[in-house]
């Protein structure tokens, strides 16, 4: 059955939900001016992902890592949330959802690092599942200190740099020692993020939200990273119902039950309005 596009149908649905997960990936935060991975001009197309986001890669060249999270976190820093981010956020608010649904619960799980659903006055928990831009780990075994550190350049090293990622420039070679720095140790920092490979945080709680939840909202996300493009399909199969908010076709069209083609900053405060 093809999926609905009735924002009618889907409210009437949401007042009769009980426990509501919403899935979020790059395209939430793509009217804030953050690009996203894979859309059109995703800055993973000039850039080898794997090359960048992996232990791996950033173990060869921590300098070109370094420069690609710089980039990222100005970018975080000079954004603002959206009213998508909005729409989620109020829709969090126990009193607003007490109004709908007594009751009932509403979690954001999502694969954005920018801070955005935080900024915008979401109800925690918010389950930031690929971990956050401003937190800083250690790289030392025995210390793992881990900082939350929004300072922009978080180094004199990084400083400027992020110009160069925008035009592709050849990067220049950061010497480790003028790289983020651990400030209880001094070992190498990373950035906190959790690469290919890598894994997801808060597993057992999405997993016990995905189990009990009887609608999934996937919003802005192709739907090509797991585990996270697992959950619309689970939920699907016990019985739940899946709305896709979506500017192009992805990977989890084929579990929606609502389709909500258009920028999710003006099809989410509509079905959630
Ligand atoms: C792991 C942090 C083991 C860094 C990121 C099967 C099972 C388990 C694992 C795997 C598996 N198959 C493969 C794997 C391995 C791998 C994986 O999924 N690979 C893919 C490429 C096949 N997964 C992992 O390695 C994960 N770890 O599996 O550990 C494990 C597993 C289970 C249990 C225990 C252990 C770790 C993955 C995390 C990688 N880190 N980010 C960083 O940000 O730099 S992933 C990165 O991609 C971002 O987090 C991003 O969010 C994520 C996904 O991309 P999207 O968010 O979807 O963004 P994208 O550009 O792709 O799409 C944007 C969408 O928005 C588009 O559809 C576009 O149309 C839409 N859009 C644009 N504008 C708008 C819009 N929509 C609405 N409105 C708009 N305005
Ligand atoms: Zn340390």
């Amino acid at each position: 059955m093809a999926p609905s596009k009735d924002f009618d149908n889907f409210r009437t649905l949401l007042r009769s939900s009980k426990h509501i997960i919403a899935v979020a990936g790059a395209g939430l935060s793509a009217a804030s001016g953050i690009p996203t991975f894979r859309g059109t001009g995703g800055m993973w197309r000039k850039y080898d992902a794997f090359s960048l986001a992996t232990p791996e890669g950033f173990a060869q060249s921590p300098s070109l890592v370094w420069q690609f999270y710089h980039y990222r976190r100005q970018a975080a820093l000079a954004a603002q949330p959206n009213r998508a981010h909005l729409a989620l956020s109020f829709f969090s608010l126990p009193a607003a959802r007490n109004q709908i649904v007594p009751g009932s619960t509403f979690t954001l799980i999502t694969q954005n690092v920018d801070g955005l659903s935080a900024r915008s006055d979401q109800e925690p928990p918010i389950l930031e599942m690929h971990g956050r831009l401003f937190d800083l780990l250690c790289t030392n075994r025995k210390c793992k200190h881990v900082e939350f550190n929004a300072e922009s350049p978080i180094c004199e090293g990084l400083a400027g740099t992020e110009m160069l990622i925008e035009t592709k420039t050849t990067d220049p070679n950061i010497e480790l020692e003028d790289l983020p720095r651990c400030s209880k140790c001094g070992a190498l920092g990373r950035p906190g993020v959790v690469w290919f490979g890598e894994t997801p945080h808060h597993l057992d709680t999405i997993d016990g939200l995905v189990a009990q939840a009887d609608l999934c909202l996937v919003i802005g996300t192709s739907s090509k990273v797991y585990p996270a493009a697992s959950y619309a399909e689970e939920v699907k199969r016990h019985g739940g119902k899946v709305a896709v908010f979506n500017v192009e076709h992805s990977h989890g069209d084929s579990k929606a039950h609502y389709l909500f083609p258009g920028p999710c900053e003006e099809t989410l405060p509509k079905a959630l309005g």
